[in-house]
């Protein structure tokens, strides 16, 4: 190791404890859906119901390699299903945005896998789950980079594609990213699992097969116990091999929410996406309506989100105790009939 190479692994180091992220929202077809945010929904009485998974990574942390043959490694610690799911087209292609930034240190490869619920994805054991990987980017030799790193060139945002000939159904989708800054140590590699539903339609014919979770990975894996410190990576991006037909990575690029959709709650009996206007507005007729009058409670105001993505506030209007506001909230601010919205604290506000 050379002194430079020596210093790098020190420096970087000491970024280990470091917060790192989780994703924020999905982009599919210009329509956004809020996803799990584990910084704040797990504090909240009233969380609102999104297409991602629950889990206990408030600190935006990481799975170790040494719990790579737990359930935590399914879809992050402690996971529970989301309670509804997006709608999506086989052949569609899904924009995921992490937050915050992906930090530049956190080096290694995106990975893409599917699982079929056979049933709603909403009720579904992850343990029963079985993964197959739909994309798996590593190091690009050509342009010199790892996928991370092309992740966060594409505004921390990467794009899948679902395949075009999946079986019409629930699915779960399993985005990952896995740090390697500190994975030439036994145990320090870094897998950030992230689970969201999808309700899948088309006409396709195919579920592969896969594998369960707990089976993706060894902490001895060629890909987790890895040196990334060295010229042009030779790295092989760990896991099972990409079903026929799919590709390390589809070209890369940005989506724009030009609307905002809820999750559909399971057993709505249809396959129809929520494209209603009840639950669809244009992002550009959407005004923001007054917070709050004064209440005892109120000791702060509401500061927009300074997400560069579109507010996607929606028409909706929040039930009595639901949440109204707070720091990254993407949902309704205006209240039902009889409540007004009630700043508690900078992360959330409730309709009170
Ligand atoms: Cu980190």
């Amino acid at each position: 190791m050379s002194k430079a190479s020596a210093l790098l692994v020190s420096l970087t180091g000491a970024a280990l404890v470091a917060a790192h992220g989780h994703v924020s929202h999905i982009i599919v077809n210009g329509v956004y859906y809020q996803n799990y945010d584990p910084t704040t929904h797990w504090y909240q009485p009233n969380p609102p119901t999104v297409i991602g998974w629950k889990a206990s990574n408030q600190d935006n942390g990481f799975v170790e390699p040494n719990n790579f043959g737990t359930s935590d490694v399914i879809c992050h610690r402690s996971a529970t299903p989301g309670g509804g799911h997006a709608t999506v087209a086989a052949g569609d292609k899904i924009s995921i945005v992490w937050d915050p930034v992906w930090p530049e240190s956190h080096v290694g490869p995106v990975i893409d896998y599917l699982a079929a619920c056979n049933g709603d994805c909403e009720s579904v054991s992850k343990e029963s789950l079985k993964w197959f990987k739909i994309d798996g980017a590593g190091y690009d030799q050509a342009a010199g980079r790892w996928a991370a790193d092309a992740l966060r060139a594409n505004g921390n945002s990467w794009l899948v594609q679902i395949p075009s000939d999946l079986k019409a159904g629930n699915y779960v989708l399993r985005h990952e990213i896995i740090a390697l800054h500190g994975a030439s140590s036994p145990n320090g590699a870094q897998s950030y699992p992230q689970c969201i539903n999808l309700r899948v339609t088309g006409s396709g014919s195919t579920v592969p097969s896969g594998v369960a979770g707990t089976s993706l990975y060894k902490a001895t894996d060629p890909g987790i116990l890895f040196n990334p410190y060295v010229p042009s990576p030779n790295y092989p991006v760990p896991g099972p091999a990409l079903i026929p037909g799919a590709v390390s990575s589809i070209p890369q690029s940005k989506s724009t929410a030009t609307a905002t959709a809820s999750a559909t709650l399971p057993g709505g009996g249809g396959s129809q996406p929520t494209t209603t206007s009840s639950v669809v507005t244009s992002v550009s007729s959407i005004s923001r309506p007054p917070v709050s009058t004064s209440t005892t409670l109120r000791t702060s105001t509401v500061v927009p989100s300074s997400s560069t993505t579109p507010s996607p506030t929606g028409g909706a209007t929040q039930t009595k105790y639901g949440q109204c506001g707070g720091s990254g909230w993407a949902g309704p601010t205006a209240c039902a009939a009889g409540s007004s919205c009630s700043v508690l604290n900078p992360w959330y506000a409730q309709c009170v």
